[in-house]
């Protein structure tokens, strides 16, 4: 009986030593050692920080450009460097010709900011309106480059200008008219594309230096076309007759119609009335040549080269000038035949 009431206890010990165990939340077994630390392992190696991009190469370059239109010989000119030099550089470009109309200037801007071009190119066919456009092409941290002629915005909002001093033009023609109207005389001037950066400083420029004997007795637009400057022309004709001595048009293109009323007319352009263009483009040279035209002062409209080199420049964040100027020269009847052979425009 001894034996059995010793059994019995042992038993109830065990299981009282058991049930403790398996009713109760296992005690956390002791934790584990924590594994002795690995040797930690050495911190990854930082990665190395973002490699600073490599800076683009030209025929990584997409480039949008905005162009006014085809409205002159400079303008085609101008154009077929912006294709060429494109081309022969390897860059993808996406051309637009706004057929000189601002709104379609800048669809075709916001078109390339949403495109994601690298760069945007665009020559702003009148001088206000762009502050929205280009802040919308900064906020998507797209530089601008103004070519050929320049906008009225603040200086954050484009990379370079890239063109020619306008004013200086202006004031070489106003000089040059000088020379040819020695004693005085009255004037008629065919003025550019109304509100345009050339239209205005050419404007300016040749009143800073023509003689007080010199009269401009009337100015009006010729939009730089010549089926508009042969209309205003046939105008002033009409109104003013012989008693106009001089001409001063904007570009070559008016000046080159003006001259088709003016023999129409039944004077002699060049000698009953002196003219004074500028751009120097071929048509000019060979109205010299003709005796029609008396002097063109140039503009260079072969900006394809410069153009791509600020463009990747920019593209790479350098800091670029405020403004590139073309050098420009000016060109008479006396060699005209003897250089037209080499004009590029
Ligand atoms: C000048 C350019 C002018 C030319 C015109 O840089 O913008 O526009 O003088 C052209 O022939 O149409």
């Amino acid at each position: 009986m001894k034996k059995l009431s010793l059994l019995m206890i042992a038993l109830l010990l065990l299981f009282a030593i058991v049930g403790c165990s398996s009713g109760a939340a296992e005690p956390a077994a002791p934790a584990e050692e924590a594994a002795p630390a690995e040797e930690a392992a050495p911190a990854e190696e930082a990665a190395p920080a973002e490699e600073a991009a490599a800076p683009k190469k030209m025929e990584d370059l997409v480039v949008g450009y905005a162009q006014i239109g085809a409205e002159s010989e400079w303008r085609t000119a101008n154009t077929a460097s912006i294709q060429s030099t494109g081309e022969a550089l390897g860059v993808d470009l996406r051309f637009s010709d706004a057929q000189q109309k601002q709104e379609n200037q800048l669809s075709a801007i916001r078109s390339y900011i949403a495109e994601g071009v690298d760069v945007i190119g665009f020559s702003p066919v009148v001088e206000t309106g762009w502050e929205t456009v280009l802040q919308e092409a900064k906020d998507a941290g797209i530089p601008v480059i103004m070519v050929d002629r320049r906008a009225d915005v603040p200086r954050d909002l484009y990379a370079t200008y890239l063109g020619s001093d306008f004013v200086v033009e202006g004031e070489k023609a106003g000089n040059e008219m000088n020379n040819l109207l020695p004693e005085g005389g009255k004037i008629v001037e065919l003025v550019g594309t109304v509100g345009s950066a050339p239209a205005n400083d050419r404007y300016s420029g040749f009143r800073n230096t023509l003689n007080d004997n010199i009269e401009i007795i009337d100015s009006q637009s010729g939009d730089f076309t010549r089926a508009k400057g042969k209309e205003v022309m046939e105008a002033f004709l009409k109104k003013y007759g012989d008693e106009i001595t001089g001409l001063y048009a904007h570009n070559d293109d008016m000046a080159i119609g003006a001259i088709q009323a003016i023999e129409e007319y039944g004077l002699k352009p060049g000698e009953d009335i002196k003219i004074v263009s500028i751009d120097a483009v071929r048509g000019a040279f060979e109205a010299m040549i003709a005796g029609k035209l008396n002097v063109t002062v140039e503009c260079n409209p072969l900006l394809g080269p410069q153009f791509y080199d600020l463009a990747l420049r920019a593209v790479n964040g350098e800091e670029l000038p405020e403004w590139v100027p073309s050098e420009e020269s000016v060109y008479y009847p006396d060699n005209a035949a003897e250089l037209l052979p080499e004009r590029q425009y």
